[in-house]
C-alpha cells in the first residue's frame, strides 16, 4: 500500500513536470471571436490564444475593439461588472471547453490610460479598473493580460498596473518588438524574488515580423533572462513581404530553436489565415512537431 502511494506520488510528479514543461503553441486572435472559426482554432494544435484588441477607457471601462469588417466595438466591463453579453462570454469560455487543446486565454492591450489611472485613483482593489478586470476574468475565464505597448513605454505605471492584475489573479505577458531596455526593466521588477511557476511576467511573445523582423530570439532570451516565444506573421495581403507560409515558418522556428531552446512558437494572426484561405492545421502542425 505504501509502495503504491509512493509510486502514485512519483507518477503525479512526473505528470506535473510534463504539464509544466509543455511548450507554448500560440496564436493571436485578430478576428472577432464571434466570427472566427473557433472549432479550427481549438483543434489545430494551439494551446494558447491571445485575443487582440482590448483597451481601457478613462473611467476604467474595458472595451473589446473590433478589427473585423461588419463587427463593432463592445464595452465588456463597466462599473465593476461584466457587460459584454452572454453570447460573447460563452464563446470566449468555449475556447477552453469540450474538444480543445487550448488551456490558456489571454487578452492583449495597449498602454492607453494606464499611466493616468495608475496615478489616480491608483491600483486599489476598490477601483473601477480593478473590479472591471476581476469581472472580465471571471466572465471570460481568462488567464493572463498581454501588454502590447508600442508607444508609451512608462516603466513605473506598467509595473504598478501589472502587479494590480497579479492581485486580481492574472498572469502578465508581453509582446515586444523593440525597446529592449524598457522590457528588461519591467521584467526584472515584476519577477523580482519570484520563481517558476510563480512568475508574474511569465511569457514573452516576441514579434519577429514587421518592425521586429530582425529580432533574434536567442539574444532577447539572454537580455530578459527568460525563454521567449517568437511570433511569425502568416501569409497576408496587407504587408505580403512579412507573410510566412507554413513551410517557411517550420524553417524559421527550427533554426531559432537550434540557436537557443525556445519556450514555444506562435503566429500573428487568425484573421489572415481565414481571409487568405490558409490552413490552421498546417500552421498548427508546424508548432506541434517542433514544440511538442
Ligand atoms: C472550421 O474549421 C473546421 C475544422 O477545421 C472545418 O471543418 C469547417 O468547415 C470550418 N468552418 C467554416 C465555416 O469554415
Ligand atoms: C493583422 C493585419 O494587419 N491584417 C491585415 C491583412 O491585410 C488585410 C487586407 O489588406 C487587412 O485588412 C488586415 O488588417
Amino acid at each position: 500500500m505504501r509502495l503504491y502511494a509512493f509510486a502514485r506520488l512519483l507518477l503525479l510528479q512526473l505528470l506535473a513536470q510534463y504539464a509544466f514543461a509543455a511548450s507554448i503553441r500560440s496564436i493571436f486572435l485578430f478576428k472577432d471571436v464571434m466570427k472566427s472559426n473557433t472549432t479550427a482554432l481549438k483543434t489545430s494544435g494551439f494551446n494558447s490564444v491571445i485575443m487582440f484588441g482590448v483597451g481601457i477607457l478613462g473611467d476604467g471601462g474595458i472595451m473589446y475593439y473590433s478589427n473585423t469588417p461588419g463587427s463593432s466595438d463592445v464595452l465588456v466591463a463597466s462599473g465593476g461588472a461584466y457587460v459584454g453579453g452572454d453570447a460573447l462570454a460563452a464563446k470566449v469560455r468555449s475556447l477552453k471547453e469540450g474538444d480543445t487543446g487550448i488551456n490558456r486565454i489571454e487578452i492583449s492591450m495597449n498602454s492607453q490610460h494606464v499611466r493616468d489611472l495608475m496615478s489616480k485613483p491608483g491600483p486599489g482593489v476598490d477601483t473601477p479598473l480593478y473590479r472591471n478586470f476581476a469581472a472580465l476574468k471571471k466572465a471570460w475565464s481568462l488567464d493572463a493580460v498581454n501588454n502590447d505597448d508600442e508607444s508609451l513605454y512608462d516603466v513605473a505605471s506598467t509595473v504598478t498596473f501589472a502587479k494590480m492584475l497579479g492581485n486580481a489573479g492574472y498572469k502578465y505577458t508581453i509582446a515586444p518588438y523593440t525597446n529592449t531596455n524598457f522590457w528588461r526593466s519591467v521584467t526584472t521588477q515584476l519577477n523580482q524574488g519570484l520563481k517558476e511557476p510563480d512568475l508574474l511576467m511569465d511569457r514573452v511573445y516576441l514579434q519577429c515580423y514587421d518592425g521586429g523582423a530582425n529580432n533574434n530570439p536567442a539574444s532577447w532570451q539572454s537580455t530578459l533572462g527568460l525563454k521567449v516565444v517568437p511570433l511569425i506573421w502568416v501569409t497576408n495581403d496587407s504587408k505580403p513581404v512579412y507573410g510566412t507560409t507554413a513551410a517557411q515558418a517550420r524553417t524559421k522556428f527550427t533554426n531559432w530553436n537550434k540557436a537557443g531552446a525556445l519556450a514555444g512558437g506562435g503566429y500573428w494572426n487568425d484573421y489572415d489565415i481565414e481571409k487568405m484561405g490558409l490552413s490552421y492545421k498546417q500552421y498548427g502542425d508546424v508548432l506541434t512537431s517542433i514544440f511538442p
